[in-house]
């Protein structure tokens, strides 16, 4: 059959609509999910026949996706890379049948950039830092050592390495900052609860919670107060994504400051999907806007948020 676009083939009956194959990592955070609708809802408007596979945050699901993409002949893949290593092996099966590949969301720290064309996302470390910045601006002054317990994201992930990469950064230069224990709740609520309650059994003494996401926070809220302490005044409480749990959270003084990690991608993604598909060129970088909010700001931001 005629290529419709781009080298791909036409997956999709040679109607000339684009077809996209998404490999999602999953459906484990609020953060998830409003990224996945934000996907289905821009390729509806964009006019994109979307293929989508949810790999319950397995990365042998993802590899096994993205070989049906390969198979099915769509015109663009792309995926947000459950762990940041392995993905050589099947990125050059898409390249070798000239199908291109757009990351979005997570990054991979495979040597070969040619096996992408462009990735679209937030800058982790950044988000980790900002997460770090409001901890020094808060204990500005005040000596004392500040131990902090860490619920770090999905072993391996990007946003996991990166955020953790950028909150120690950022916390380094001050030595009354000790993080007294770290450990993966895999960005999920019942994760993050069960790790919390194993840190307040063996932690004498927490001050500060720093989760890699806001449903990691809030499972942890709820150990913190079956504990009977009160999060966000005898552990204050830092956590990044910005969904509306978390926002509420903070209005009700649960959580102490958020770090907006956006998902809404999918009318970008759709656009460069497009545009690769005719290989047009697209910058190798895509960076997302996204701001930090804290407890002040949340009543009046929660009415707009869109996630
Ligand atoms: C970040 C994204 C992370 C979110 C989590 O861009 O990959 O995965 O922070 C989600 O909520 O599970």
């Amino acid at each position: 059959t005629a290529c419709s676009t781009g080298g791909g083939g036409s997956a999709g009956g040679g109607d000339g609509r684009l077809v996209l194959g998404f490999a999602q990592v999953g459906a484990e955070s609020g953060w998830r999910t409003a990224n996945t609708k934000s996907v289905r809802e821009s390729a509806e408007e964009a006019g994109v026949t979307l293929k989508f596979s949810d790999a319950q945050q397995k990365q042998e699901n993802q590899i096994k996706a993205i070989r049906s993409f390969i198979q099915q002949r769509v015109d663009v893949i792309a995926f947000s890379p459950v762990v940041e290593s392995g993905w050589d092996t099947v990125l050059k099966e898409a390249k070798n049948a000239k199908i291109p590949v757009v990351l979005t969301d997570r990054a991979i720290d495979s040597k070969d950039t040619s096996l992408y064309t462009t990735f679209l996302g937030s800058d982790f470390v950044e988000e980790g830092k900002k997460a770090g910045d409001w901890l020094t601006e808060e204990y500005k002054g005040k000596d004392g050592t500040v131990n902090i317990v860490e619920l770090q994201g999905t072993t391996g992930s990007a946003p996991a390495n990166d955020r953790r990469a950028g909150f120690a950064q950022a916390v380094k230069g001050d030595p009354k900052f000790k993080v007294v224990a770290s450990q993966t709740g895999d960005f999920t609520r019942a994760k993050g609860k069960e790790v919390m309650q194993a840190f307040l059994k063996s932690q004498p003494d927490i001050d500060v919670l720093y989760a890699h996401n806001d449903d990691m926070a809030l499972g942890a809220i709820q150990a913190i107060e079956e504990a009977g302490k009160k999060p966000g005044t005898d552990i204050k409480v830092i956590s990044v994504d910005g969904i509306k749990d978390a926002f509420q959270a903070m209005a009700d003084g649960k959580i102490n400051v958020v770090v907006e990690c956006n998902p809404l991608l999918g009318d970008q993604l759709m656009d460069l999907a497009k545009k690769v598909s005719k290989g047009e060129s697209v910058p190798a970088r895509v960076k997302v806007d996204e701001g930090v909010f804290t407890q002040d700001q949340a009543a009046a931001a929660l009415p707009d948020r869109k996630y």
